[in-house]
Order: C-alpha cells, then structure tokens, then sequence
C-alpha cells in the first residue's frame, strides 16, 4: 500500500493502482473517454489516447494522464483545478472540432459518453471549425461502422484483439486520415469477424453500433396480410427492465409479454421453449456419441460442443476449420424456434410460409447474422426474418409509449411459450452445458436425478472444467465464455493437452446475458452476474426443471418428429457447418 493525497484527502491505495483508481475508491470520479477497465476479466484499455483524465502531481507544471499513472508514495494529486478543468474543456472541443454535430439523430444519442462530458462540461459551442473526417458508413448484417464518429479511444481495438482474440481492428493512419480499420479496409462482412459485438458494447460513441431493423418489423406489424410472431431469448428478460427502473437480475418477461401483444405481435412465444427442444437433440447425440465411443467407435468425435451461439460458430468456421466435426450439428434455439413455425405452425394455422414473418428479440448482434445464413432459408425466405436486440426492442416499447413499469403482467401463447427450468439457463455461462446434462444424465442411467444444479458447472471462470459423474462414466466438461477463453480451451484440445466429452462456448463474457446487443452495462460486470443469477433464479423456481418433461415439447415429438434424432428431427432441426 502506499499513502498520497487527492484533492486534499489522504488516501491508501495498492501500490500497483493507477490515480484513476485510487480517486474512484475515495468517491473521486475523474472523466475519461478511452480507459475502460473490467473487473474480473482481464480487459484494461489504458492508451491514454484521449487525455480528458489528466491531473496535476505534486505542482509540477506537466499534466499527467491519471488513466496510466501510477501511484507513488508522498504523491500529491489535484483532479480539479481550474487549470485542468479548463484543459479538459479544450480536449473536449477539440475532440468535437472532428466529430459529426448530429447528436439529435445518432444511434447513441443519450448513452454517447462523449455527448455527456459535453454536457457535464458544459461544452456549447464547437470553437473550432474547418475539415473534419469523411469516410463512408460501413454496413453489415449485423454492426454498422461509421468512423467519422471514432474518436480513436481504441476501446474496440483491445476488446476485439485482446479479449475476443479476433483481430479484426485496429488503428491506422494519422490526422483526418487516423481511423480504426480492418486488414485492407475490407467490409467487416469480409474479414473475420464474428459479429460478437463486443467491440459495439465498448464504444463509448456512435461509431460502432447494431443494424437497427426495427423499422422492417414496424412494417411487417401494419401489413394485414401477414401475421407476425414473436420470440424472445433468455437473456433478454433479465436484463430489458434495467432500460425502465428495474434492477439488473429483474425477470420482467410478463410485462414484455404485454408490450409486444399491444405492439401487435399475432404470437408471442418464448426462445426457451426452444432451448428445450436444441436439448432433447444434443443430448441424444451427446448420449450417442459417448455411448459409441465408449464401444470403442474411436472415430466418434469427442468433444461434443454445444452450438447456439453463432459468434463462436463463425469463430470455429474461421479459425479451427479441422475441428468442424466436434460441434453438435442441432440448430441454435433461435432457428430451431423459426423452422418449427415456420414449417410446423404454418401448416396448423393454414398459411404459407411467405405469410408468416418471425421476429427475434435476441441479447445479440450475431443473431442477426445467423438470421441471414443461406442454409436457414427456403427460396430465399428465411426461417427467422428479422432479429432485433433488446436495445432495439427497448426502443420500440418507448415510441409505443409503453412503459414496463405500469404494463400489467400477461402470459406467453402456447404451444411455443411454456418454458422448464433448463431452458432459461441457456443465457448464462454454462447453462447449456448444466440442461443438457440433466437430460443426458437421466437418459443414459435410465435413473432419475436427486438434484438438477450441477454446481460445479457454475462460477465465472473464464475457461473452467469440471467432472460430472454420470452412473459409472466421469464425464469431462469444458466450458468457456469470451472468445479468448474459447481459443485457450480449443488449443488444449487440439495439441491433445486437454481432453472433454463435452464443451460449451459463448463469445460473450457471461454468456448471452452479457451479449452486445443488451443495455449497456459500462464494463460493470457485476451488472452481468446479476442478470445471471436472475436466470439462475427464475430456473429454482419452476416446477418443471429438465428440458425431457416440456409436456409441448413432447408433444411435439408425438405428433410431428417422432422421437429426438429421429430422421424428421433431423431434418427439420439440425444443420451443418462451412469451413
Ligand atoms: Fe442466447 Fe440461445 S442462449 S444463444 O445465449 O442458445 O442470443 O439469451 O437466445 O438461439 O435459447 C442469445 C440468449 C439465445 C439461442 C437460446
Ligand atoms: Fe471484433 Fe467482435 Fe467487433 Fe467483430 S464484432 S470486430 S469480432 S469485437
């Protein structure tokens, strides 16, 4: 520890903390627009780029950038001295001299960090003016980019390289001409990006943010000839209530349930009720594969790896194309949702596929890419038409002047909307995992399980394992959230150091419910563990906890499918990879 002094009051700090962090402890907030730390996980953007966060040491006349800075014993800082508030001003009008004045229509328009220093700064004139950047808006299916908004923060940068381990972007050129690119200034539709959005939840400005589609559901809603369904994720309903006063953690799905009915939606149904159904498919080729391998079939591929989550599905696509074989080839919840409403519910309502339009509410932005993956369309009509993010649907319920807080309580249509306890853990890291070893455990022993929480399974560990008994057999399992993660767990397996019988992967730290396209959480990631343990709480209260005894599910199976694995659920439910 050492001992210095802000702004006049003495303060113990650890002897590796930045100022920054030693004001924060004492209740002293000094702005910045570049560094983002969070906790927990090993993200720390501290280039110092944008120079809003300097303070003043010991009198000397140089400003020092308090993001960086560390503490030294004796030190005394002044964070607000008219000087440096003056200095920050001028940082700030600056910064605004190259930025776009379009602040009444940006997509970020009231959570631009940028736009609140202004305001807290009082900024209220641009002072200086002449040339600013002009490059082209970039879009693709999921994330647009518009860099004439960058203010060269790098937050996206060391979220994409050094978190998500992608390398998509990173900075390039100097003056005007300085901006955060992909390798040859190709579209991120053809680079490697896997649309995590992670890169979109770090951007303090409107630079980098989600393909908004909620016009296109605005007019699907008012064209009468078609009906229009609804699905919402997991994830979505622990976190959506934050945007209307409620804590995070908050399951306020029976009140988003009412505001899509009075949106108009002609079906609301629940992403969950899918989940259960993804596990009756990847249990039973979890139960087949292990039980092959196990009779000695070496050429089974082990691990299996869960595969909802499109982000990774792209990252393996890309960067492991050998190990194509290991992910279970069932559909996402998201598409297994549409092809059965598609293909299934259209056929009970008497309509034709083209006149149905099923919409997602998705934590997502990947969600949208898959959306559009050729192999989930039939002559270019797709299984899901348009996927839009919680942020998106926070943005509809408001121009519908609804307000989640009064809207009464209604319940989800059926037969897609009754959900068990497994399914709604799909949200969190390690859900998938944990539900499709409560139907697998019961599958293979033929017995019955005392207890469905699978603790071991749980916590926040980047890349953890665990090993799960299941009658006789040790069962291995694997899981990883965040991309980095993924890599270090993918590599051990490939190099033979670590061998699974099961894994689960989401890209995003926490899972979905800590997916790109949820309200922003600022890097606070107990805003994330809150959303999960919502999750874990929503499932310890149902009745029905096991994905196998969804009675709709089952009767699913009865009339349509015959049984999980069976040739019709194939071909109605499962899918390939493209290396
Ligand atoms: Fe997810 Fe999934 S859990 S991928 O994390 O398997 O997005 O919430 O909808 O499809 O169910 C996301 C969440 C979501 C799918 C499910
Ligand atoms: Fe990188 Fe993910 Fe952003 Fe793509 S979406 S640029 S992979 S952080």
């Amino acid at each position: 520890k050492v001992k210095l002094t802000i702004d006049g009051i003495e303060v113990e700090a650890s002897r590796d903390s930045t100022i920054l962090e030693a004001a924060k402890e004492v209740g002293i907030n000094i702005p910045s627009l570049c560094h983002l730390k969070m906790e927990g996980i090993d993200y720390v953007n501290d280039c110092a780029s944008c120079r809003i966060c300097v303070v003043e040491v010991d009198g000397r006349e140089a400003l020092y950038p308090s993001c960086s800075t560390k503490v030294t014993e004796g030190i005394d800082v002044v964070t607000n001295s008219p000087e440096i508030i003056h200095v920050r001003k001028s940082v700030l009008e600056l910064i605004l001299s190259n930025h776009p004045k379009d602040c009444l229509v940006c997509s970020k328009s009231g959570e631009c960090e940028l736009q609140d220093l202004a305001n807290h700064f009082k900024v209220q004139e641009i002072k200086y003016s002449g040339d600013i950047s002009t490059f082209e808006p970039e879009f693709s299916p999921s994330i647009i980019r518009d860099m004439n908004k960058c203010i060269m923060c790098r937050r996206c940068e060391t979220m994409c390289n050094k978190i998500q381990t992608c390398g998509v972007l990173s900075a390039i050129n100097r003056g005007f001409e300085a901006v955060v690119a992909t390798a040859h200034e190709s579209d991120l539709a053809e680079t490697v990006c896997t649309y995590c959005g992670q890169c979109v939840a770090v951007c303090p400005v409107g630079a980098l943010h989600e393909r908004d589609y909620t016009w296109d559901v605005v007019k699907a809603l008012q064209d009468k000839s078609k009906k229009v369904i609804v699905q919402i994720a997991p994830a979505v309903r622990v976190a959506i209530g934050e945007e209307f006063g409620f804590a995070p953690g908050t399951n306020v799905e029976k009140k988003v349930a009412t505001a899509l009915r009075r949106l108009g939606f002609d079906g609301i149904f629940d992403t969950n009720w899918a989940a259960d159904l993804t596990i009756m498919e990847e249990a039973s080729e979890f139960k087949e594969r292990i039980e092959r391998h196990l009779g000695g079939d070496t050429s089974v591929p082990l691990p299996l790896l869960t595969s909802c989550c499109p982000a990774w599905v792209k990252f393996i696509e890309h960067n492991y194309p050998d190990m194509l074989d290991i992910p279970s080839t069932a559909k996402s919840p998201q598409q297994m949702f549409s092809a059965v409403a598609k293909n299934i519910w259209t056929k009970e309502m008497g309509i034709s596929r083209e006149d149905l339009v099923v919409v997602s509410i998705m934590p997502c932005l990947a969600k949208k890419y898959e959306a559009a993956r050729e192999e989930f369309s039939v002559d270019s009509n797709r299984d899901t038409d348009i996927s839009i993010s919680t942020r998106e649907l926070v943005h509809m319920i408001r121009e519908a002047n609804l307000d989640l807080q009064s809207l009464p309580e209604s319940d989800f249509d059926k037969p897609y909307g009754d959900y068990t306890g497994a399914a709604v853990i799909f949200g969190r890291t390690g859900g998938v995992i944990e539900a499709a070893t409560r139907t697998a455990y019961e599958w293979i022993t033929g017995d019955t399980l005392k207890k469905v929480d699978f603790e071991d399974l749980r916590g926040y560990e980047g890349f953890r394992a665990a090993t799960v008994k299941v009658g006789d057999l040790n069962v291995r399992i694997g899981i990883a959230h965040g991309l980095g993660e993924a890599r270090k767990m993918l590599d051990k397996i490939r190099a033979g150091e670590e061998h699974f019988h099961a894994i689960e992967i989401m890209a995003c730290k926490g899972g979905c419910v800590g997916g790109g396209g949820q309200p922003y959480h600022h890097g606070e990631l107990s805003i994330i563990r809150k959303r999960a343990e919502g999750l874990n709480s929503i499932d310890t209260s149902m009745e029905i906890r096991k994905s196998h005894e969804n009675p709709y599910i089952k009767a699913l199976y009865e009339k349509h499918l015959d049984k999980p694995y069976s040739e019709k659920a194939h071909k109605l439910l499962h899918t390939h990879y493209y290396s």
